[in-house]
């Protein structure tokens, strides 16, 4: 006999899961029988909500779903917080957990890891949670599960299981195929109608988001047929790559950008929500768009969220793009071509814009900017994964990146601390070889720092880069800007090299750019099996930089 559990495995192998994130428990230890039988690594976190972040981390990267074994109760409140930061990015994870037995549900008698309702909790939390019932429904909830990563706007899933379900024969379920499926693609009417409007524009803008992540060359070639000015999303980092002509960066809430948006007589909204934390990371409402709006996305109610579209385009970007370039060139009208006189649009606009931002970044922006390119040319195949710390924030605004899945932070969307060290745990098993780095403060390390127990255990080279400031240093300066007094933001921090050291991590101090270069130099040098911890002091970074700046 084969138990439900052991099944389950097999499954999630056909699937192609190679991963999974989790701490067994009494209740899970049946979903974990098949596991050595099977090819799937098995990466134990030090809390479930590292759990999460790994999985979350992993499925960015690889832009396969991340897959979490959870127990019940606990580990499932622990795991929230990781599930509220997939649902606001839309990244695929599946939580598989147990619950209390089918007979037990709902009678609150006390039985251990009980909670009133469990997928009452996660709800809120994934696209669906469900409670198999059944061991036959397995392959079905599967398929469904799969059917949101695969072809819908991907988000987390939950499937809980009662533990005399776990342990039933499911025999029968063996060996079942996957279930896969296809993005849909958008129809051709609406193709045309968009296409319309984009080949009589003649200043047209193009914002790009997450949900065109899978579709660079697609955009880059209808940027460049329009000739349009192009913003990426945080998440959307990469999709046109560093100095290209039309590329705004991720500089929607800039100035000039907003004069840029507010210009515009038709913007084509790609994969994007057009949400605050991209759009309006000042918090003034003041991102506007002057012309009309045409929306691709995958899912419908993305299609009107935050701004009301006057064209809209069901279905994959990728495909959408490419059919929107095929059908524009067919269109005879010449599209974005200024009129004699008019200031040019395309690639003037793009430099003045770029030149104008250039001179406004303030001294700190600087500074924290080379802290990012030293990393950057030392190691030209970095993944930077970030938590929420001032060099990310400074880099969502004015880093590029040489292409997509490189940059992602939980500044973004539901904006928690604590992501950093364990999402780049999970990018370092999608992308072994490649350098992974952490940029994390020291307010966000200590949500997660026993993760680097995590990390030496899978034996991963994950560099941690620590931003110390002593102190939550954004709520600080909000706290300043306001004229609030500041409490509860200047912080103990102990002493992090030491810890890490503890850890069974290497650890060093790079306080200016060479002796970042020398421990980056080193850290790719050797053929590391462990992590390296780099601090950085805020203070004696700026000093630094300053000093360079006043000698050259
Ligand atoms: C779970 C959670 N709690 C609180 C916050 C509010 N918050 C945002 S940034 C920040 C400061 C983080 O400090 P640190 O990681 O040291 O970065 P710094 O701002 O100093 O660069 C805080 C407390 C948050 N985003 N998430
Ligand atoms: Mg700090």
């Amino acid at each position: 006999m084969a138990t439900l559990g052991e099944v389950l495995i097999d499954l999630l192998e056909g699937y192609g899961v190679d991963h999974v994130f989790g701490i067994p428990g009494v209740h899970t230890v049946e979903l974990y029988r098949g596991l050595a039988a099977s090819r799937i690594r098995h990466v134990t976190p030090r809390h479930e909500q590292g759990a999460g972040f790994m999985a979350d981390g992993y499925a960015r990267v690889s832009g396969k779903p991340g897959v979490c074994l959870i127990i019940t109760g606990p580990g499932m409140t622990n795991i929230a917080t990781a599930l509220g930061q997939a649902y606001a990015d839309s990244v695929p994870m599946l939580v598989i957990s147990s619950v209390n037995a089918r007979t037990q549900l709902g009678k609150g008698n006390g039985h251990l890891h009980e909670l009133p309702s469990q997928q009452g909790l996660v709800a809120g939390l994934t696209a669906f949670s469900h409670t198999l019932m059944q061991a036959e429904d397995l392959p079905a909830v599967l398929a469904r599960a799969f059917a949101v990563f695969d072809s819908t706007r991907p988000r987390p899933v939950h499937i809980e299981i009662p533990l005399d379900v776990i342990t039933a024969d499911a025999s029968a379920l063996a060996r079942q195929a996957p279930a896969r499926s296809r993005r849909p693609v958008a129809s051709q009417v609406s193709i045309d109608d968009a296409a319309a409007l984009l080949s009589r524009s003649r200043r047209p803008l193009i914002l790009a988001g997450g949900g065109a992540v899978h579709a660079a060359a697609a955009l880059q070639g209808l940027a460049e047929l329009l000739q349009a000015p192009t913003a990426l999303t945080i998440n959307a980092k990469g999709l046109l790559p560093p100095r290209h002509p039309l590329l705004l960066g991720s500089t929607q809430s800039t100035g000039p950008v907003r004069a840029l948006a507010r210009e515009a007589d038709v913007v084509l909204a790609v994969g994007t929500e057009l949400g605050e934390t991209d759009y309006d990371t000042v918090f003034d409402g003041g991102f506007a768009l002057g012309g009309a709006l045409i929306r691709v996305d995958i899912e419908a109610a993305q299609l009107s969220r935050n701004f009301a579209p006057a064209c809209t385009v069901l279905g994959d970007s990728a495909d959408a793009l490419q059919r929107l370039t095929d059908s524009v060139r067919r269109i005879p009208a010449p599209h974005a071509i200024a009129a004699p006189g008019d200031a040019p649009w395309g690639t003037g606009r793009v430099h003045a814009v770029r030149e104008a931002l250039e001179a406004g970044w303030d001294p700190a922006l600087r500074a924290q900017r080379h802290y990012l390119q030293t990393v950057l040319d030392e190691l030209p195949d970095t993944l930077f994964v970030g938590d929420s710390t001032q060099p990310v924030y400074q880099g969502n605004l004015a880093i590029d990146m040489p292409g997509p899945r490189r940059w992602f932070n939980s500044s973004t969307g539901y904006g928690t601390l604590g992501y950093g060290l364990p999402a780049a745990i999970g990018a370092q098993l999608a992308a072994p070889g490649r350098h992974v780095v952490s940029l994390i403060g020291d307010g966000g390390l200590q949500f997660t720092l026993p993760e680097l127990a995590s990390a030496v255990e899978a034996r991963l080279p994950v560099i941690v880069l620590l931003w110390n400031n002593q102190g939550y240093g954004e709520i600080k300066r909000y706290m300043q800007q306001r004229g609030i007094a500041q409490i509860g933001v200047d912080i103990y921090t102990p002493d992090f090299q030491m810890l890490a050291r503890g850890f069974g991590c290497d650890s060093c101090r790079a306080d200016d750019a060479e002796s970042l270069r020398r421990a980056l130099r080193q850290a790719a040098g050797s053929a590391r099996d462990r992590p390296l911890l780099i601090e950085t002091s805020e203070a004696q970074w700026l000093r630094a930089w300053q000093s360079t700046l006043r000698s050259t």
